[in-house]
């Protein structure tokens, strides 16, 4: 008693005192989440950070309560963890009493470390549980007649209700086979886009939780639902086929779930309630876009009781087999907003505007022209050699939004339901344009930056920028190859090559669970995983002969393997990999149930796709790299990560048998694709590149890789690699010693190399190395994206290098990392930072007059390996003496200092003379 007592007090103090203090236990998040609502797991995690002044703060002792009000009262108490003795503060499992549906909890957190007796007290959180029946909701799916069932016609539903009077909570639960937008009392509910986003969708489909309370009126309400065809009903501009990709009828399921004062829940929707009417919105399609008269806007929409004279019954429609999952991922929402920077008019007389930045998302425009006036956006992310607006790129993709306007002062119009990639922006049916009441919208997975690079270097930093961009536009919801012509599909391939640089860029955690979770869904029962998840009519979901032919193709199905397991090491959340574990196995069986003598024969790959190639090649300088040696070096990293995972779980049994097999794959490796002098069979960049850094060689056999790895670039001038040898390129040489010719690849600025687009002005990462050639022609306009994330991949190797940060496998999601900047001489200075499940990780140095100074910060409750190389004669020194008092451990040599940092911030200096 005197204990919950204690605790009031405590929490309460926290409540009113530490909203101006910076709290020192902050970011607490519940499945990784901030506040989520809707979660269904019975066990959800618990992670916070700590922020500390003092150095070397580790945390000894955690203690979490959870109770259903913010006061923590002995009878909401739900969960009290007791004083744990433990350094551990993220994913940490919920073990209290079974929680309740549609429920909001409360919860706190008190650390102690060893730096102070007194607990340290987080401000009070909360998350809000789901449904938490699986499909068996209450409610029934609800669609149109079968009459208005046709493609891209977006109707709108309406219900009315009446709510009841002290309502503690509500919240609305809603997903849809399609995307939807729901509306209350004709607002808006939420502030996500293309909900409920794209998911293996006949498998399970993410539902989502609003809190709506605000938004209740007292006595009658009216709910509104869109719908429109999103990824579900989507048909394939490309294919030529009359199916679509998932499914024929648009559908929505809602709950509307109320908690009362007193406790009682009631779910207030009548499902035999629901009409239906055509609006504004006449047709709507992700690669098309959108047809809209906003004189045909329902004024009825909001009002409850009025009904519109158009509207008809709707009709209960068949119910959903698949799994209603909660949401795991940070959903679409809008983020940066770009202005027009120009306006071009191009010689053939077109207005272009352009907004600087190839980006995703929408236009919006304000706009006073009369009622009746149409207007017609294009949009692309080139303009050609001769300054023309350039769409042959974007394939069969019309990504064309074509708007009636309504003559309302100032009115501002947007589309709703599809999304654009674009640099450029035609205009038709405007004659004055005014650049500032145009606006690029980016639409993207609201996760948080993590990571930030910058250099002396312009073009570094430019193609910095390039690779963060790219991600922005790729990341809705799935990552996607590209996200403007007639493809936009989660290729597994690109995915895993970018997964690394992904992750310091953004906290892609949920992102990615999410994302695995449909991989395993798609994957085939014989463990077969496809080219592209969610799967999809693109790659024939229903044709079974196709079906064969993109499944398990070496570098792309391994995303299975790659994925979770640099997730675990990026997070170091185990839920992840146990998770993904059969999906791994799986897949590493498959490859062994394909295999002969250990090798893995599967014919089909796509390789190393887009490897450096010669249009006239008589004397056969392309790049080209066996795609069954590839095929085996990938079956041998994959099992290695398989083994690693069952290590790291627990799974003794399983990390012997793979560790067994592992060893007789490896063998076959080098009997079949290395000659007796050290050669591999396919004398490429891509090849040496992926059997030294899958560690496939012997000692002497690593050395002549190396060494004729570097001869081949230096005999090209320049790299050959294409999507799957060029993410471990420069890793590669830094860690055969070979940092400066990794370097010398990075600065590069002609064809073929990472600076080449930047000089041509992308602003984003193209597919091809030479998208736009040297005299501004474009190559192979059928597959010439220029928003492609994958080379982008490079992104790892320079916070790896020029920042210097890098992942201890052994202390996985940075409780334990390792600094180790380059120091290298093309640069004067680079600063880098990296927010870490710990904490912001800072590291930032420059070479001024005579002196290399460098920054440190080291986020409490986790500890730093720093390497700082010697360019200069003399040593390191410390510029705060108590910073150097708690320096941990520390060894010089000739070359290096060695000092293992606990937290805290550090500077240091080195004399260049
Ligand atoms: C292309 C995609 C993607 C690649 C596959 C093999 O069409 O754009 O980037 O992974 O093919």
């Amino acid at each position: 008693m005197k204990r919950i007592f204690l605790l009031i007090t405590f929490l309460i103090f926290g409540l009113y005192h530490g909203i101006s203090q910076k709290s020192i236990v902050y970011d607490l998040q519940v499945d990784g989440l901030y506040s989520p609502i809707g979660i269904d797991s019975e066990t959800p995690t618990f992670s916070w950070k700590i922020d500390s002044e003092e150095y070397d703060v580790i945390q000894k002792h955690y203690q979490i309560f959870v109770a259903t009000d913010a006061v923590f009262s002995e009878k909401s108490l739900v969960w009290d963890s007791g004083k744990v003795n433990s350094s551990e503060s993220v994913y940490i499992n919920f073990q209290g009493q079974t929680l309740e549906y549609a429920t909001k909890y409360y919860w706190a957190v008190k650390v102690w470390t060893n730096k102070s007796s007194k607990p340290k007290q987080s401000k009070i959180s909360s998350w809000t549980t789901g449904l938490m029946v699986g499909n068996q909701w209450k409610s029934e799916w609800i669609g149109v007649n079968n009459k208005d069932n046709r493609v891209s016609k977006t109707p709108y539903f309406t219900n009315d209700f009446v709510a009841g009077v002290k309502i503690k909570s509500a919240n609305l639960f809603i997903t849809s086979r399609g995307i939807y937008e729901a509306h209350i009392n004709g607002k808006r509910v939420g502030n996500s886009y293309l909900t409920p986003g794209w998911t293996s969708y006949n498998n399970r489909i993410q539902y989502q939780a609003y809190d709506v309370q605000n938004m209740l009126c007292l006595g009658d309400n009216r709910l509104g639902v869109i719908l429109s065809d999103g990824w579900f009903r989507n048909f394939r501009p490309n294919n030529g086929k009359s199916k679509t990709d998932y499914g024929d009828e648009l559908s929505f399921i809602a709950e509307l779930v109320i908690t009362f004062e007193d406790g009682v829940k009631k779910t207030i929707i009548n499902d035999n309630n629901w009409n239906y009417h055509f609006g504004s919105i006449q047709s709507s399609s992700i690669y098309n876009g959108e047809i809209a008269d906003f004189n045909l806007n329902d004024p009825n929409w909001s009002k409850s009781k009025n009904k519109n004279p158009n509207s008809k019954k709707a009709r209960f429609v068949k119910r959903y087999d698949g799994k209603l999952d909660h949401t795991r991922n940070e959903m679409i929402k809008k983020r940066e907003v770009l202005d027009a920077k120009e306006l071009i008019i191009t010689p053939s007389g077109d207005k272009v505007l352009d907004f600087g930045q190839n980006l995703v998302g929408w236009v919006q425009f304000k706009s006073n022209l009369p009622k009746g006036t149409v207007v017609t956006l294009y949009h692309a992310e080139v303009l050609d050699k001769a300054g023309e607006f350039y769409t042959t790129n974007l394939r069969k993709a019309k990504q064309k939004n074509i708007f009636t306007l309504n003559g309302k002062t100032d009115q501002i119009y947007h589309p709703t339901f599809t999304f654009q990639g674009f640099r450029y922006l035609k205009v038709e049916g405007v004659d004055q344009i005014n650049l500032d009441d145009f606006k690029a919208v980016a639409l993207y997975s609201d996760m948080e930056f993590t990571g930030s690079l910058t250099t002396s270097n312009e073009l570094i930093n430019q193609l910095q920028e390039n690779i963060q961009w790219g991600q922005r536009g790729n990341f809705l919801d799935v990552p996607t190859d590209c996200p403007q012509r007639d493809e936009r599909l989660g290729w597994t391939g690109d995915a895993q090559a970018f997964f690394n640089t992904a992750g310091f860029n953004m906290d892609v955690k949920n992102f990615f669970d999410k994302w695995l979770i449909d991989l395993s869904y798609d994957q085939r029962s014989d463990g077969a995983v496809p080219g592209v998840v969610p799967h999809n009519n693109y790659l024939g979901l229903n044709d079974s002969k196709e079906l064969k032919g993109t499944f398990g193709r070496t570098g792309w199905a391994d995303a299975a393997t790659i994925i979770p397991w640099h997730s675990y090491l990026i997070y170091g959340d185990k839920q992840t990999l146990e998770r993904q574990y059969q999906s791994m196995v799986k897949w590493i069986d498959f490859m062994t149930q394909n295999s002969k003598n250990h090798l893995y024969i599967k014919e089909d790959h796509w390789g190393d796709w887009l490897f450096f190639s010669r249009d006239d090649d008589n004397s056969g300088r392309s790049a080209v790299t066996s795609k069954k040696l590839i095929a085996q070096a990938f079956y041998c990293y994959s099992t290695k990560l398989l083994i690693k995972s069952a290590t790291a779980l627990g799974y003794v049994e399983d990390a012997n048998k793979y560790s067994k097999l592992y060893a007789k794959l490896v063998n076959a490796f080098n009997n079949e694709f290395v000659t007796k002098n050290g050669m591999l069979v396919s004398d490429s960049q891509t090849a040496y590149v992926l059997a030294l850094k899958f560690n496939l060689l012997s000692k002497e056999n690593i050395k002549i890789a190396t060494e004729r790895l570097v001869n081949n670039i230096n005999d090209y001038g320049h790299l050959t690699t294409g999507f799957l040898g060029t993410p471990f390129l420069c890793h590669v040489l830094s860690d055969n010693g070979k940092n400066k010719e990794a370097i010398k690849l990075l600065l590069r600025e002609e064809y073929p190399s990472w600076l080449y687009p930047v000089t041509k002005g992308a602003t984003t990462i193209w597919e091809r190395w030479n998208g736009i050639k040297p005299d501004g022609s474009f190559q192979y306009p059928s597959m010439n994206s220029f928003n492609h994330y994958a080379y982008g991949a490079i992104g790892e190797w320079m916070y790896n290098n020029l920042m210097g940060l890098k992942i201890n496998q052994d202390f996985p999601g940075y409780k334990r990392f390792t600094i180790q900047p380059l120091f290298d001489e093309n640069f004067d200075n680079i600063s880098g930072t990296y927010n870490s499940n710990y904490g912001n990780i800072k590291v930032n140095w420059s070479r001024k007059n005579d002196t290399v100074l460098i920054n440190i910060s080291i986020p409490a409750n986790s500890q730093s390996d720093v390497f700082l190389s010697k360019p200069y004669k003399g040593n390191w020194t410390f510029n705060n003496m108590k910073a150097e008092g708690s320096v941990l451990e520390k060894k010089d040599d000739t070359d290096k200092t060695y000092f293992l940092l606990g937290s805290g911030d550090y500077q240091l200096r080195l004399k260049t003379k």
